[in-house]
């Protein structure tokens, strides 16, 4: 099924452009629906109950704007733990890896694109905003939570789709996050959740999204029976991230929930854009018309 709907999508869109894909891949992606593509996560496996619960994960591109939206029961500002740090436990950063290599190796060379979009997490960026060059580090320890991904299985969280659709099982979460030589043997020390930006250069800034601009963009996590008690949406400029297929993550600050999607962002994201263009050189034409007949009077 999620096949099929990836394919009828691509075969439209190459129909609007006139173009055909020439090998006939498929991108890997989360379940498409109203123009979202969710990554719906166990509903089960947030440890310490449903506050530290992810349930979704959903993006949308559009021809100038990316719209993200995350759903579960931690609000933006956090939830009060006096076990940790701050006294806070909080989002994670957002992570996007374009480099088709595990997370580990394209936070070691400095290649993730990241999300700071919460203001009062324990984020090393500085400030809210989107990074490229990104090297992620771990703030779990400092938020009462697991030192590793491999704790967090060996205390029995490992339940459903672990990380959503794209990311179902322990197996496939190691061998994204670290490679497949960690993959085949998972331990305490080769397994840390790095779940903030540690070093980055901003390039642009995040907008927050309301619930009702959020559900005019046509979000529905309740299609997949997956909405949380808490909605987080934000818009980023699409400039702002390069075109190609991609995995995006997040955790909890303390490690107690995660959730990844695998996307691709596109030159051409949908037919409107197409429609876009038709006009754009309908104007164009347009104006041509007008300046090689200066004086004519135009019917109005
Ligand atoms: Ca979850
Ligand atoms: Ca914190
Ligand atoms: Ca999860």
């Amino acid at each position: 099924m999620k096949s099929s709907k990836l394919a009828t999508l691509f075969s439209s869109a190459a129909l609007a452009l006139g173009l055909m894909a020439s090998n006939g891949q498929q991108a890997n992606a989360g379940q498409l629906y109203n123009g979202w593509n969710y990554g719906i996560d166990s509903l089960t496996d947030g440890s310490g109950g449903d506050v530290y619960n992810i349930r979704g994960l959903a993006i949308k591109e559009t021809s100038d704007s990316i719209f993200v939206a995350l759903t579960g029961g931690l609000p933006l500002e956090g939830t009060a733990n006096s076990g940790a740090a701050d006294g806070n436990i909080g989002w994670g950063d957002l992570f996007f890896n374009f480099t088709g290599k595990d997370f580990k190796s394209a936070s070691d060379s400095n290649s993730l694109f990241a999300v700071r979009f919460a203001g009062t997490n324990d984020s090393k960026a500085a400030t809210t905003g989107v990074y490229k060059n990104v090297q992620a580090t771990s703030v779990t320890t400092d938020n009462h939570g697991y030192g590793s991904l491999k704790q967090y299985y060996d205390y029995g969280w490992g339940q459903g789709n672990t990380q959503g659709t794209d990311l179902p099982t322990a197996a496939s979460v190691y061998n994204y996050y670290y490679g497949n030589t960690v993959g085949s043997n998972p331990t305490t020390s080769n397994t840390p959740i790095l779940n903030v930006i540690n070093t980055g250069t901003i390039v642009g800034n995040v907008s927050s999204l309301s619930a009702s601009a959020l559900a005019a963009a046509g979000l529905d996590f309740g299609h997949f029976s997956a909405l949380g008690s808490q909605t987080i949406g934000f818009q980023i400029d699409r400039s702002l991230l390069p075109d190609g297929k991609f995995f995006s993550n997040i955790f909890i600050e303390c490690g107690n929930d995660g959730l990844a999607l695998a996307g691709t962002l596109t030159a051409v994201p949908e037919s409107g854009n197409t429609m876009g263009l038709v006009a754009l050189g309908v104007v164009f034409a347009g104006s041509q018309l007008l300046k090689r007949r200066p004086g004519k009077a135009i019917a109005g």
